[in-house]
């Protein structure tokens, strides 16, 4: 039997990047341990979804006013219950709860980060068995230590992230998070039960051919955007034209996707809902972190969506977000 020692499980990685900080405690590994195991333990979940009576809704509306999945709980409670027992987080914000919780206890107290989650992305698509996915960003608590976590904690602006990362439960499942040092993707070894480096210093290629996007929504955007998505189809485009539509309308599959391979994924604002859909601190910090780390671009269409200093926990925002050349290239079309 072979064994390839070169490949590393996600908790040795860590361990090997904490070695290269001597006076690192030892916090952000743990953190990431714990979200490595909840993600193990949702996955799990996900793919008995077709053969266990977890479909379906569970009866509730989230407070976006969606309708809320069974397996949107129990993602949600496997988040909360690492976290809550690790030795790294203060409290978190969800997607699926109105409000923060702080874990107040004499640990939790004491831990350095918060983290705001999304526990399942796209979760419309679990009973069509589409990638969903998990996302995460991870913050540095500005309460005092020792005293529980305060809602200032988790309304800093996606700049101020010390890593984010996502869960993409697909034909294999991933999990790749980014720190300033870089962007790294994990795969399950479903035979070991280990997040295993796959895909090591991740950069989103500069230029791609994918662009991806609502296009039922189309008549709702505005001029310069509907402009920049008919460019895109034509063939006499000097940069490698006409591109190729991609939109599975589960972002963490579509953003993953653009970030390997090169594109640009756009969930704009429309006639009826000027903000568009996508949660800020969910769903657009985590990947427009990871995005700018890997040397892509995220934006609201006006400013970077890292500056955008949150006012509310559930707001949402336009996004444009991928490839630094696509990206330069909407903006010559459009300029809200
Ligand atoms: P959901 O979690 O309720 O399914 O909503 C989030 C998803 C994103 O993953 C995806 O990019 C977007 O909604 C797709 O929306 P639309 O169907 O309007 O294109």
């Amino acid at each position: 039997m072979i064994i390839n020692r070169r490949i590393l499980t996600l908790d040795e990685f860590t361990i090997q990047q904490l070695r290269q900080f001597p006076t690192a405690t030892g916090e952000l590994s743990s953190l990431l341990r714990d979200i490595g195991l909840a993600a193990k333990r949702i996955n799990v979940e996900v793919n008995k979804a077709g053969l266990v009576d977890i479909l379906g809704d569970a009866g509730s509306v989230n407070v976006q006013g969606e309708d809320v999945k069974k397996l949107d709980i129990y993602a949600n409670n496997q988040f909360m219950g690492v976290l809550k027992h690790g030795i790294s987080c203060a409290g978190v914000g969800s997607e699926e709860l109105d409000d923060v919780v702080v874990f107040d206890d004499e640990v939790s107290n004491n831990s350095k980060y918060v983290v705001l989650f999304d526990p399942l992305d796209g979760s419309s698509n679990i009973d069509v068995n589409i990638s969903i996915g998990t996302i995460f960003g991870v913050y540095r608590r500005v309460s005092e230590l020792g005293k529980p976590c305060t809602e200032e904690d988790f309304l800093q602006p996606g700049v101020r992230q010390v890593a984010a990362g996502y869960v993409v439960y697909g034909s294999s499942t991933m999990l790749v998070y980014a720190t300033r040092r870089g962007v790294n993707g994990f795969t399950l070894d479903p035979a070991i039960g280990e997040f295993c480096l796959s895909h090591p210093d991740i950069k989103c290629p500069p230029s791609g051919k994918l662009y991806s996007v609502n296009h039922g929504n189309f008549f709702q955007y505005e001029e310069g955007l509907r402009n920049y998505i008919n460019a895109c189809q034509r063939k006499d485009k000097t940069n490698g034209g006409p591109y190729t539509q991609r939109y599975v309308g589960s972002m963490v599959a579509d953003v993953h996707r653009n970030l390997i391979k090169g594109g640009i994924f756009m969930y704009p604002g429309t006639i009826d809902k000027p903000g568009g859909k996508l949660r800020l601190m969910y769903e657009c910090n985590p990947f427009s972190f990871m995005v700018e780390v890997a040397g892509g671009k995220a934006t609201d269409g006006k400013q970077r969506i890292l500056d955008i200093q949150p006012t509310e926990l559930h707001q949402r925002t336009p996004l444009f977000i991928g490839s630094k050349h696509m990206m330069e290239e909407l903006e010559t079309y459009y300029k809200p």
